[in-house]
């Protein structure tokens, strides 16, 4: 009996042992991978360490200059320091709580009020205040009139009002110019306030946002907005009364282990194409469509003056190569070497076929060459920023290329090879 007990112990640690890996991976921090044909690239004035002992005045400021903060709180630059490798963001009572304000808390923010941008993404390592003020991760947009506002995480480390829920949640929300807000919670299941968490977000086009708790491998929340996001907001950590919580509490805003938001770090990445993509300029190379097996071919039979570029050939001949030109920033030319030309997307027809048939270059000729990471290559028009599609539903005989998708299946790869 001692013997079986023994072995079932020994075969259940490397289980366990496996099951913190895995756990350690799933949490890892920094950005979710990057879109096929694109790289995540630093964005060094959203990005700090928080490691060398002064507040970066050429990044951030340490107040907000739109805001004075919501009594009784007020932000005040002497509450933002930085020292052994946190920002810190205290709240101080200065006057008597019959004053309407009587706080002071801590604000950051990105010295340019339109810094972070659709297409970013940022996390924030933190460890909220346990007094009764309201920690926020968020960017805003001031304008006259209303406001548009991402909302990572307004971190509750004690509750005023007793609910202590809030102080176990990721609390996320959009606020937009028509007032719409947009709130959702995420159950973290341990305090905000007792140890460090990462909150990120990446703000994905002008309709989409998602947001991770444990940076861009964890747990996504993903928001639809109802109208659109565009331009430039400022990136703001600070620390706030809110009047749905009720007023901080007086002795914990004197106990210095809990009037504190410690912030380990905020980073930021931008996408940029990925040039180093392997792509080959310069080569003559044959697309072998995915969607049916047969090799593209800029089709001199269909048409004598347009070749129109089409799947239905089963081996590569003259009319099967293409030369691979560079044309700047990860994006391509095609020549068909059946003729010489440049291959377009014409616009001028619908689902904007490819031929073969111009003699300049253009936007209707310029792709982005995406490597997919399984040995095919999509193709993305600028001109009217559509994929490229072997499309059997239109054209089941010959498979023409057009230019509609707005996404990648197996109809928009394409196997390539150098000739
Ligand atoms: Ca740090």
């Amino acid at each position: 009996m001692r013997a079986t007990q023994r072995k079932c112990v020994r075969t259940k640690l490397p289980l366990i042992i496996a099951g913190l890996s895995l756990a350690a991976f799933a949490v890892k921090a920094g950005p979710p991978p990057a879109p096929a044909g694109y790289k995540w690239e630093v964005v060094s004035n959203l990005t700090d360490e928080f490691n060398d002992g002064w507040v970066d005045t050429g990044k951030w400021y340490k107040y907000n200059p739109y805001w004075i903060g919501r009594a009784p709180g007020l932000f005040n630059e002497s509450q933002v320091t930085e020292s052994g490798g946190y920002l810190r963001l205290k709240n101080t009572k200065f006057a008597d709580t019959s004053q309407q304000y009587w706080v002071y808390t801590g604000f950051l923010a990105s010295k340019n009020k339109e810094s972070f941008y659709a297409g970013m993404y940022s996390e924030c390592k933190m460890k909220c205040a346990r007094d009764g003020t309201v920690t926020g991760f968020w960017m805003s947009k001031p304008q006259s009139g209303g406001k548009q506002e991402i909302d990572v995480q307004e971190g509750v480390g004690w509750p005023a009002n007793g609910n202590w829920n809030l102080t176990k949640q990721m609390r996320m929300n959009t606020h937009s110019y028509s007032g719409l807000v947009t709130p959702k919670n995420y159950w973290i299941g341990s305090g905000v306030g007792d140890a460090y968490h990462t909150y990120g977000v990446w703000w994905r086009d002008k309709r989409n946002i998602t947001m991770y708790y444990g940076g861009g491998s964890g747990t996504s929340t993903s928001f639809s907005m109802s109208e659109d996001f565009t331009g430039g907001m400022q990136l703001n950590i600070n620390t706030e009364t809110q009047d749905w919580i009720g007023d901080p509490n007086v002795s914990f805003l004197a106990d210095n282990s809990r009037n504190e938001t410690l912030v380990d770090y905020v980073r930021t990445w931008k996408l940029v194409p990925d040039t180093s993509s392997g792509i080959p300029y310069g080569s003559y190379v044959s697309f072998k469509a995915v969607a049916n097996s047969k090799y593209v071919c800029a089709d001199g039979n269909l048409n004598a003056n347009q070749y129109p570029l089409a799947a239905n050939r089963t081996s590569v001949g003259s009319w099967e190569k293409f030369k691979v030109v560079d044309a700047g920033g990860g994006y391509v030319y095609l020549i068909a070497n059946a003729n010489g030309k440049y291959v377009y997307s014409n616009g001028s027809l619908s689902d904007w076929p490819l031929i073969a048939a111009s003699t300049t270059t253009g936007t209707w000729g310029k792709y982005q060459w995406i490597s997919n990471g399984d040995g095919t290559v999509s193709l993305k028009c600028i001109a009217n920023g559509k994929y490229v599609c072997a499309d059997k539903g239109v054209d089941p005989t010959n498979v023409k290329l057009i230019t509609n998708r707005s996404s990648i299946g197996s109809w928009e790869k394409f196997w390539w090879q150098k000739q």
